[in-house]
């Protein structure tokens, strides 16, 4: 997010907010056309495919008028076709996390999987004296949650990495699970972070190490098709600016060297921001984003009032991924 952005963002966050909060059950069936959901602005998707349920994390837009963004829980919704969604209500607010400052802050989170818990990661803002975004996480019996915080205190924090800039810049986790069972978890904002966590997934085993990518901006997301790595994340382009767009890079290695291939798609509808969530589900991959075309009441689409869209995701023979074009149609017609 560019720095004008963040303080537009934290100069409205005491607004009291009151609009498009979900109430829990199915929600208004699209079909698979996007917005997917449509029931609440939602944003930064993130799937998680549990058996034949997909369960959708993502944040929550509250944002009125000219405001930007506010953003205080994360939502989830579940699935067993992509097409007809129910709404769990918010799994994890900011404020269950009492070293946070809970302030509009409940920004991109990924969930994941292991040992039969789920483990929710989630970027907050630090109360003094470590000020910054930080990242918690949170643990729950069910993808559903209620998550409650796994630490007591968070898991990175703005004074853990020094290198690139201050105060945002940990934030939009993703975690993954590599084939050994290793977690790891990349974040960042402009500067790329990973770090290998302990089997707890609650404690860090080893250095944060940096990972250069071409006009890394934000939101990366890790996965592996075969033997390949892929990282999508959004970008910006150094030199002509923009809006932020997702590219991609691929690597024999969680931890590299990442190759980079260009992107998967370009500036979405509407907004300011893009943020990928890539996921197989019934042996069909989809990439899901965020776009602002979504009016809910007399609110209409902006910046801080996204919407979660998706896409199916379509590999060439050598690994690469074939881009994919923003539709309204999305996945409710047939794979191509
Ligand atoms: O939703 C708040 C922030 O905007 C996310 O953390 C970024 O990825 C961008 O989508």
């Amino acid at each position: 997010m560019r720095n004008r952005l963040i303080g537009l963002a934290s100069a409205v966050s005491l607004l009291a907010i009151s609009a498009c909060s979900p109430e829990a059950g199915p929600v208004a069936p699209t079909g698979g056309t996007n917005p997917l959901i449509r029931d609440a602005f939602t944003a930064d998707p993130a799937p998680l495919v549990v058996g034949n349920t997909v369960y959708l994390y993502t944040t929550h837009d509250l944002a009125e008028g000219d405001v930007l963004y506010a953003m205080n829980d994360w939502l989830v919704y579940s699935s067993q076709d992509l097409r007809n969604w129910e709404a769990h209500g918010p799994v994890m607010s900011e404020s269950d996390f009492s070293w946070a400052e809970a302030n509009n802050s409940a920004w991109a989170a990924e969930a994941i999987e292991k040992d039969g818990k789920f483990y929710l990661y989630a970027p907050v803002k630090h109360k003094e004296p470590d000020r910054g975004f930080a990242i918690g996480v949170g643990v729950s019996d069910s993808p559903t949650g209620p998550f409650v915080d796994a630490r007591g205190s968070a898991l990175i924090t703005n004074s853990m990495t020094t290198v690139g800039r201050d105060y945002d810049q940990d934030i939009d986790p993703t975690v993954f699970i590599d084939d050994d069972g290793s977690p790891w978890l990349m974040w960042g904002h402009f500067t790329c972070f990973l770090v290998k966590l302990k089997p707890n997934m609650t404690e860090l085993d080893g250095e944060i190490m940096t990972i250069e990518l071409p006009d890394f901006t934000e939101g990366p997301w890790l996965f592996k098709r075969g033997d390949i790595y892929y990282l999508a994340y959004a970008s910006i382009d150094e030199i002509e600016g923009g809006n932020e767009r997702i590219a991609y890079a691929t690597a024999p290695a969680v931890t590299g060297p990442w190759t980079y291939w260009g992107l998967i798609t370009g500036e979405t509808r509407n907004s300011y921001t893009i943020h990928p969530g890539i996921i197989e589900f019934k042996d069909q991959w989809y990439f899901f984003y965020h776009d602002a075309l979504l009016d809910i009441g007399d609110l209409e689409g902006a910046d801080g009032r996204r919407a979660v869209a998706a896409e199916y995701l379509e590999f060439n023979d050598d690994g690469t991924i074939v881009p994919v074009e923003q539709t309204d149609v999305g996945i409710s017609a047939p794979p191509p």
